[in-house]
């Protein structure tokens, strides 16, 4: 069975796993300003436990399109408290988002099991530092910065680019002395990509599967569905549900959303109604 190592446990792979999201952030596209206050996002936090999250991902800086960077004292500032606190009690493997080295020290050393870096590698330090504390690695594709990258996004072919990239930082990664078993590859779903692209994705994912790495789909309520549907951001729960079914049918294996309730419920019956695979229920005691 796969498995996913990361600081302090393995997460089984024999079923879909759930990435419950927790922005503690003023402005993410969907939830921005929600979770800002710790004792709010610490409640959200154990929601997403209860509701049967494997990961609790916390990030402290949104990466919507056109977002500006904030400063990485701000950054830990936010998410320091939150992760301290759920990392006491509660018992679930926790990731932090970002691409700052400073701040997933701060936030491993504090609990943390898991490095959610969206540039993959861009800094050099973070590849040394995830393997040095045995931490698991998402490694996600962006095409520019948050900031500039739907400007005019463009590829020869999206799915060969995105998996060029991702086996190359998948490359970096073991070169630093991350173990492969700690690694997880994203397509990141609206970064640097037309609607188009995003689906081209979703309907290739076996492509990117083939690197030989679990992949996990970041599509919970993006605006590509909002595009499709005339949806806004709080109304995009059936498109993202519909994306991530299609996504498990075409390998994916953890799944980045805002809620988890109906997501396991979707992914239950996708395993039950696809051959060969049998539901199981997403749970993971850490350790
Ligand atoms: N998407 C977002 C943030 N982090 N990480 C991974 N690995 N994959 C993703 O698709 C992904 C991600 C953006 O979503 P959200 O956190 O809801 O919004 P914001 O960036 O505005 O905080």
């Amino acid at each position: 069975m796969q498995v996913l190592r990361m600081r302090d446990g393995e997460l089984p792979l024999d079923g879909p796993r759930v990435m419950g999201v927790l922005n503690v952030t003023p402005d993410s596209f969907s939830d921005g300003g929600r979770f800002l206050d710790p004792a709010l996002a610490v409640e959200h936090g154990h929601r997403l436990a209860a509701e049967g999250a494997d990961v609790i991902d916390v990030g402290g800086q949104s990466s919507r399109p056109g977002a500006e960077e904030v400063p990485p004292e701000e950054e830990l500032r936010r998410v320091l408290p939150v992760i301290e606190a759920l990392a006491k009690e509660l018992a679930i493997f926790l990731s932090i988002d970002t691409c700052r080295p400073q701040v997933a020290r701060a936030a491993l050393d504090r609990g943390v099991h898991m490095v959610n870096d969206i540039t993959a590698l861009a800094d050099p330090e973070m590849a040394g530092l995830v393997a040095e504390r045995g931490a698991g690695l998402v490694l996600m594709h962006m095409q520019g910065t948050p900031r500039t990258m739907q400007l005019s996004p463009c590829y020869e072919d999206v799915v060969t680019d995105v998996r060029s990239f991702l086996e190359e930082r998948v490359g970096r990664a073991l070169e630093a002395g991350v173990p492969a078993e700690a690694i997880v590859i994203d397509p990141g779903i609206g970064f640097g990509k037309t609607v188009e692209h995003n689906l081209e994705i979703l309907r290739r994912l076996g492509e990117l599967g083939k690197l030989g790495y679990p992949l996990l789909v970041g599509t919970s309520r993006k605006s590509f569905i909002g595009k499709l549907s005339g949806a806004p951001a709080e109304e995009r729960l059936a498109g993202s549900l519909a994306s991530l079914v299609v996504a498990r049918l075409n390998g994916a294996a953890l799944f980045r959303v805002h809620d988890v309730t109906e997501t396991r419920q979707a992914l239950t019956l996708t395993d039950a109604l696809t051959p060969g695979r049998r539901p199981r229920p997403a749970s993971s005691p850490v350790g």
